[in-house]
């Protein structure tokens, strides 16, 4: 089986265009948003090129499906709302160049696909967890983004591409090629990370409701103002939390809507986003329980009515140890000792896919670190290693789930 390099960039260069934010190599493209749409189309097109049955399915995700019982390989092609090139797309265009490699030369069986909202416009990685059956359709049509678009709106944009669901016992495995967006590989002046599990999340939206005022009339004494509540939160919960975290634990507010927002108000209302990642399903728990106690100690204080969206969530889960191995191994013949096996601290569609298959993933390293940014990249050599690593263990990835 030949793969080609050269051919492979040149895709990961062209979908970089679709949505490109024009600073450093980042991108905007999220789910179901004009640019995302365009990008899929493309890659419809690029599927249909290497031989593949192309197929929509109605959360949005994008498959490219061999004959007979197939090895899946892909990721994601929607980013963050400020986003870099490779988040995702570098696992699906890595799937559509072997899967050409491979009916070009005649097998194995290679289908491709690009899950829809991975990044979690409106919860997390909403296309693959619909599509394995964690979240029902009607439930998801529910969710709401930031903006208060419902996913039923967003998911009306592609009604005119969208057909069934794709039967997964077709499958014989799923790996997922992505970058590691943490530090580890990169300083370490490593090239290949072949990921042990990954951990697990949860996310919800708080609310503090206190009083709208006056910003020039109102004494401070008398104000119940919501940005001044999240303040004394986010502080009682840094130091809530510390007997309960290990260094892997992490926590985050990522978004806050101060209503009204205005610069003379005494802002009445505060929604904010808060999500926690752990490698451990007891200690999650734990995390919320502080998370929960915080906040209601914090609402009587200072006189909020508070209130939780409903929490959405991943458990940790184990990757596959066949396919484990046999990545494991084609990273040994291709980067020795410039390999690792490590755990995931970011979310990825493997987990839900690994409920309906035996499911792994490979990380290429990230410059200094850096995701979720217009910044982030990888060196074209680390991207290269990565597209061969994988076309090495491709025998050994596809006996394993007795592909064809
Ligand atoms: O947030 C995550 O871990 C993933 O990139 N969506
Ligand atoms: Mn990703
Ligand atoms: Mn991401």
């Amino acid at each position: 089986m030949q793969i080609d390099g050269a051919r492979f960039l040149k895709d990961l260069h062209d979908l970089r265009a679709i949505g490109a934010s024009g600073i450093a190599k980042g991108v905007v493209r999220p789910a179901y948003s004009a640019a995302d749409i365009a990008a899929r189309e493309w890659l419809a097109d690029r599927m249909r090129d290497a031989g593949l049955d192309v197929r929509f399915d109605p959360a949005g995700n994008l498959w490219g499906i061999a004959k007979g019982k197939s090895l899946l390989v892909g990721s994601h092609s929607d980013t963050q709302p400020e986003g870099g090139w490779l988040d995702g797309a570098l696992g699906v265009v890595m799937g559509l160049e072997l899967a050409r490699a491979a009916q070009e030369a005649g097998g194995p069986a290679v289908s491709v696909v690009s899950f829809q909202d991975e990044e979690g416009r409106f919860g997390v990685t909403t296309g693959s967890a619909i599509w394995s059956g964690s979240l029902s359709l009607d439930h998801a049509d529910t969710l709401t983004d930031s903006a208060g678009t419902s996913f039923a709106t967003a998911r009306a944009a592609m009604s005119h591409l969208i057909g069934d669901f794709v039967d997964p016992a077709q499958f014989s495995g799923f790996v997922e090629c992505h970058i590691e967006q943490g530090p580890w590989l990169d300083e370490a002046g490593q090239s290949i990370g072949v990921v042990t599990d990954i951990v697990g999340i949860r996310d919800m939206r708080v609310t503090f409701e206190g009083e709208q005022n006056h910003a020039g009339t109102t004494p401070m004494h008398r104000r119940r103002d919501a940005f001044q509540a999240l303040s004394a939160f986010n502080t009682a919960l840094n130091d809530r939390l510390r007997n309960v975290v290990t260094p892997q634990s992490v926590w985050t507010i990522g978004h806050v809507s101060l209503h009204p927002g205005a610069h003379s108000i005494v802002p009445g209302k505060v929604v904010f986003s808060m999500q926690w990642r752990d490698g451990d399903t007891a200690r999650l728990t734990r995390m919320e329980t502080v998370i929960r106690e915080t906040a209601a100690d914090v609402a009587d204080a200072t006189g909020m009515r508070l209130s939780f969206s409903e929490m959405l969530g991943l458990e940790p889960v184990a990757m596959d140890a066949q396919l484990r191995k046999a990545l494991a191994q084609a990273a040994q013949q291709i980067a020795p000792d410039r390999w690792r096996e490590m755990q995931s601290g970011a979310l990825h569609d493997a987990t839900n896919v690994a409920a309906l298959m035996p499911a792994a993933m490979m990380f290429a390293p990230s410059i200094n670190g850096i995701s979720h940014t217009f910044y982030e990249d990888t060196h074209e050599a680390d991207l290269l290693c990565g597209l061969n690593v994988l076309a090495a263990a491709l025998p050994a990835l596809a006996k394993a789930g007795g592909g064809s």
